[in-house]
């Protein structure tokens, strides 16, 4: 497993200059400050680690939430990409045996699976809430989410990819997602406001911001998708979804 060492670097890209982030990287492993006050676990000496991958959506999904809620927290870089792949590692394996990304290590707990993560994150500390208070609209949220966790992302995994083969693959991934996001496109055009559910940034948003980064890498027509698109433009400007934006990632290759 391949740790990344860094000792200070600022990232500061001008594609997401619509609010600049500065991170600072303060110890030897990555360790990402949020803008804000820090919200951890009562072992203040102890800071999370995430153990991520910079192109990861689900790994997307939950640094959007911790940013979100403010909690520093310390970056695990895990390469998906190499030949023999992080994930794959008999010490990896040991902390997440489904072999993928993210796993959130927390008030002495390792957590598996992005949702369950976030829900674990609201549930302990619950302000800025990323579910809303009203049953309906959470409902909703929890729709949303489900939609992208279970009915699209799984269909474009690492993994299935491989299994698919490369001459497949792209015709499947663009397949996959273009029938979540018709689906989606219809739900969302009865509850979206500024965000997926009315004007509050939800769990959904988390989901919905990295879902879209890999449909454009797709090379999905998004002009299909006016209301998704629409919230896209949004999120681009909220500064816990810029944070934990791929290329404003330590591991991200600088070429
Ligand atoms: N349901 C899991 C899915 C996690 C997942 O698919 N992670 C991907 C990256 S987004 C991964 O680690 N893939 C490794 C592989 O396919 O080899 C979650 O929400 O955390």
């Amino acid at each position: 497993m391949n740790v990344v060492w860094c000792t200070r670097r600022i990232f500061q890209r001008p594609r997401l200059g619509k609010c600049n982030q500065i991170f600072k990287i303060v110890t030897k492993q990555i360790t990402t400050t949020p803008i804000h006050p820090t919200q951890n676990s009562s072992n203040e000496n102890t800071l999370p680690i995430l153990y991520s991958y910079w192109h990861s959506s689900c790994s997307w999904r939950v640094r959007i939430a911790l940013n979100f809620k403010n909690i520093s927290y310390e970056t695990r870089a895990i390469n998906l990409r190499k030949p023999e792949g992080d994930q794959h590692t008999k010490e990896y394996s040991s902390v997440n045996p489904m072999h993928q990304v993210p796993t959130l290590v927390i008030d002495g707990h390792t957590i598996i699976e992005s949702i369950a993560i976030i829900n674990y994150l609201e549930e302990t500390r619950p302000l800025p809430p990323l579910l809303p208070r009203d049953t309906y609209s959470r409902a909703k949220v929890r729709e949303i989410v489900d939609i992208i966790a279970s009915g699209i992302q799984p269909l474009q995994n690492l993994k299935v990819q491989k299994y698919i083969g490369k001459d497949k693959r792209k015709e499947w991934v663009q397949h996959w997602i273009n029938s979540g996001f018709g689906a989606l496109e219809k739900r969302l055009s009865t509850s979206a406001g500024k965000y997926c559910v009315g004007d509050e940034f939800s769990l959904a948003d988390c989901c919905l911001m990295p879902q879209v980064f890999n449909a454009k890498k797709s090379e999905i027509d998004m002009r299909q998708y006016p209301i998704i698109s629409r919230i896209e433009t949004e999120l681009e400007a909220v500064p816990a979804v810029i944070a934990a934006h791929p290329l404003n990632q330590p591991d991200c290759p600088t070429k």
